[in-house]
């Protein structure tokens, strides 16, 4: 089954134990064909990210992840909010890749803005406003589709393998970008091409999201060198298997109502 509610609950549940993952890409492995965990490492393939790397990056304390947008508003998804309004239940932690370290900046949310129209299928964005600014760097988003293709970067405390814990430290991992055929081919009418964007391995898996790493941001750099968003994570089929990879809500097509959203939160 596809797992984007599933995991989300599953999320929740977790509350405040719970931390981001990213099943990271096997190097040794991946002529497997289906790669697993590999002995002595922590993470399936995958890497934890430097302490000030991806400085944008924020947990969200019902199991989410998102990105600074503003200094104080997170984008994430729509699934991992229950609706739009007043809202001091959701706590945000930034400025480290260690949940736990004394380092760690919380910070109460005060709204949501779930994404108009927002049903389950497509539209998984969702904005946070912050009682107060998490003094870190942000992450602009992508405004046209130029920068759909290539490599992406996915980060996130969410499980490091199916059905694997949430993680304390970030992790990161690349995935190539999959087209919407292709995606098609996986997903069929699930998939809303023009709203989703899909990422991964496609033949071998292998390097994925997964759960915990929703409403984080996949993103790439672009001409001047620069972080932008082209993604948030969204849903899959399991995560890291051959032939689903993982899908992802096409940034640039919400821009401009992120933008209008953000001005009016
Ligand atoms: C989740 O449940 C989830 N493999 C996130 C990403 C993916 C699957 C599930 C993609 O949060």
């Amino acid at each position: 089954m596809n797992t984007k509610l599933r995991g989300v609950k599953r999320a929740a549940t977790l509350g405040a134990i719970a931390l981001a993952c990213v099943s990271l890409q096997p190097v040794a492995a991946s002529a497997a064909p289906h790669p697993g965990p590999v002995p002595g490492e922590r993470v399936v393939g995958g890497t934890p990210a430097e302490q000030g790397e991806f400085p944008f990056m924020v947990r969200l304390s019902m199991g989410c992840g998102g990105a600074l947008y503003a200094k104080d508003v997170v984008l994430t998804a729509a699934h991992c909010v229950d609706g739009s309004g007043d809202n001091t239940s959701i706590t945000a932690t930034g400025g480290v890749v260690d949940l736990e370290s004394p380092d760690a900046i919380t910070v109460k949310s005060t709204k949501v803005l779930q994404a108009p129209g927002y049903n389950g299928k497509g539209k998984d964005w969702a904005l946070i406003k912050l009682e107060k600014p998490i003094d870190q760097p942000t992450l602009k988003i992508a405004k046209d589709t130029k920068y759909n293709e290539g490599d992406f970067t996915i980060a996130g405390w969410g499980a490091d393998k199916e059905g694997g814990e949430q993680q304390r430290h970030l992790l990161k991992a690349t995935v190539p970008f999959i087209s919407d055929a292709d995606c098609e081919a996986a997903y069929g009418n699930d998939l809303t091409p023009g709203e989703e964007l899909c990422a991964g391995n496609l033949a071998e898996g292998g390097t994925d999201t997964c759960q915990g790493d929703s409403g984080g941001p996949m993103f790439r750099k672009d001409e001047a060198g620069e972080y932008i968003q082209v993604g948030i994570v969204s849903w899959g089929n399991g995560c890291a298997r051959p032939k689903f990879p993982g899908v992802y809500t096409e940034v640039s097509t919400f821009a401009g109502d992120i933008e209008k959203a953000a001005s009016e939160l």
